[in-house]
């Protein structure tokens, strides 16, 4: 009988700890990487039922390795992983919202991406399961060990070798949701009430042209159908923008729509919805760090 490595989980917001738990429910061997050493289990409540994981500050052995974390921390991760001589022995499957320029050149040929529709958020210790979607890995040689034990822990995954349309995919419903949770202060089912339908198309509309440029083939309709699919799946989810919001946290929305107005006018094409609701969301940002 083989024997799977540990898991070593990275990331403490919501779909990290979701993951922590539902490994653990199957009996894996699961550690929480914190930033600094803590010497006392970290608890995190699921269904009213308490979780108990040993913390780690740092890769000390072979592992497979889920890191669901913001945007602006894979490259600090990165970095930090490589110092670790385990590392080398590890898989790492990684997760995060939105897109990094260059991001193919910081990644080994045996790293995965974890992409989802999954929604979920945390209240105090609590995490909360808000939307059943599902998931799908790739941009990896070949499906890792892995594979089984996490389609198992938060089901259904599907092993996807085009996995970078699915990340544009991913891309395109964090733009067309996160945002205008945070410009209209509301959960992830209540923004098609709110927003402004010329903005909302000229954002998939825009994205769909960028995605052209590099051989994508997006169609801004269906971009829009998904989007709207994924509201209502996740209906009573405050998107993880929002929750970051509300907690005087740092956003994402330089990798989301910042992204595509940067990317497209490096690629010579206009964006204007999408710079409009980065420069509104960050706007917004500002006024909440003032108050
Ligand atoms: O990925 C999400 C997020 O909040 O970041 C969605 C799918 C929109 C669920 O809330």
């Amino acid at each position: 009988m083989t024997t799977q490595p540990p898991w070593l989980v990275i990331g403490q917001g919501a779909l990290g700890s979701l993951m922590a738990v539902h490994l653990a429910k199957l009996g894996q061997r699961v550690t929480v990487k914190l930033r600094s050493a803590h010497p006392e289990p970290l608890t995190i409540m699921h269904d009213n039922q308490p979780w108990s994981f040993p913390c780690s500050a740092t890769l000390t052995q072979p592992s497979t390795i889920f890191a669901a974390v913001k945007a602006y921390h894979v490259r600090p991760l990165l970095d930090e992983l490589q110092q670790a001589p385990a590392f080398a022995a590890s898989t790492l499957i990684l997760s995060y919202n939105g897109m990094l320029e260059d991001e193919a050149s910081l990644l080994r040929p045996s790293d995965c991406h974890w992409v989802t529709t999954h929604g979920a958020y945390r209240d105090g210790l609590e995490v909360i399961h808000g939307g059943h979607g599902e998931s799908w890995l790739g941009g990896c040689d070949q499906p890792p060990a892995a594979f089984e034990t996490l389609a198992q822990a938060l089901p259904p995954l599907h092993w996807h070798t085009e996995i970078h349309q699915r990340r544009w995919q991913k891309l395109a419903v964090n733009c067309l949701i996160n945002p205008f949770t945070v410009l209209h202060q509301c959960r992830n089912g209540e923004v098609l009430e709110r927003l402004d339908h010329a903005v909302w198309h000229a954002v998939a509309t825009e994205i769909a042209a960028l995605a052209a440029t590099q051989g994508l083939q997006l169609q801004a309709d269906e971009l829009l159908a998904n989007a709207q699919r994924v509201m209502q799946q996740t209906a009573q989810n405050r998107s993880s923008m929002l929750q970051d919001f509300r907690l005087g946290r740092r956003l994402e929305i330089d990798y989301l729509n910042g992204f595509v107005a940067q990317a497209s006018a490096t690629a010579g094409l206009d964006a204007p919805a999408n710079d409009w609701v980065w420069r509104r969301v960050n706007a917004l940002s500002q006024d909440r760090d003032l108050q």
